[in-house]
């Protein structure tokens, strides 16, 4: 028999005693943020990112118009999503090193299919995950995720560390956006009517995490073909 839940507890009799419930936040059709859902978790996906980061190291990509983006990017998958002078792209190996990107690991794709499930995206089978490194003034320009093939299934976004400012519009680019904060073990769901959302990251506030020091770590999720 399951314990019956304790009110304010995380579920866990064990687990922190601070460490809040999830709950749902739906916000747009198709979209919804899992506020917390991978607290839990983060410390195992932090260390995770950082073997991936030992292997394939985080980097500022030059836009095709040849800006450096100021957020930092690795990936780990069977592709990885990389940009350069010739464009957008998802290859199978890190341009740094000519080899294949990290493999992803099972606490990466089972947390994103659960939380694929959670939202109502079933059988949810990443390919790539994108690791995105935020420093203070980091920021993300609206855009849609549009470099996949297969736009049937929805894009998984884990939040970790300095919580920031998520930006969720509409399928014009010049929909005003809504702002949503985004914290530590949040997770962002957006597929269906919602998959060519523009979307973006207001740039990062001053501050220092304790799983994070003075960053935000995403993981964005996709499948790619
Ligand atoms: O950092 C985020 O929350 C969003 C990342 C994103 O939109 C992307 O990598 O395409
Ligand atoms: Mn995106």
């Amino acid at each position: 028999m399951a314990y019956p839940s304790l009110p304010g507890a995380s579920g866990d009799l064990f687990g922190a005693p601070d460490e809040e419930a999830p709950w749902d936040e739906p916000i747009a059709p198709g979209a919804v943020l899992l506020r917390r859902y991978a607290c839990g978790r983060a410390p195992a996906l932090l260390a995770a990112v950082k073997a991936i980061a030992a292997a394939a190291p985080f980097r500022h990509l030059e836009t095709p118009g040849g800006q450096r983006m100021s957020v930092a990017m690795t990936n780990c998958g069977t592709q990885g999503w990389i940009s350069d002078r010739r464009g957008y792209r998802y290859g199978a190996e890190d341009p740094l090193s000519g080899r294949p990107w990290p493999a992803m690991p099972d606490v990466f794709i089972d947390l994103a299919r659960e939380a694929a499930a959670r939202a109502g995206y079933a059988d949810f089978a990443p390919q790539a995950c994108l690791i995105n490194l935020y420093r203070p003034g980091a920021r993300l320009s609206l855009h849609q995720d549009r470099d996949e093939l297969d736009l049937r299934a929805p894009i998984v976004s884990i939040s970790l560390g300095l919580p920031a400012v998520f930006l969720f519009g509409g399928l014009q680019r010049n929909d005003r956006p809504r702002r949503f904060t985004v914290q530590h073990g949040d997770i962002a769901v957006w597929g269906g009517p919602s998959r060519l959302a523009f979307h973006g990251v207001a740039p990062l506030r001053d501050g220092t995490h304790p799983a994070t020091g003075p960053s935000r770590v995403n993981l964005t999720f996709r499948k790619t073909a």
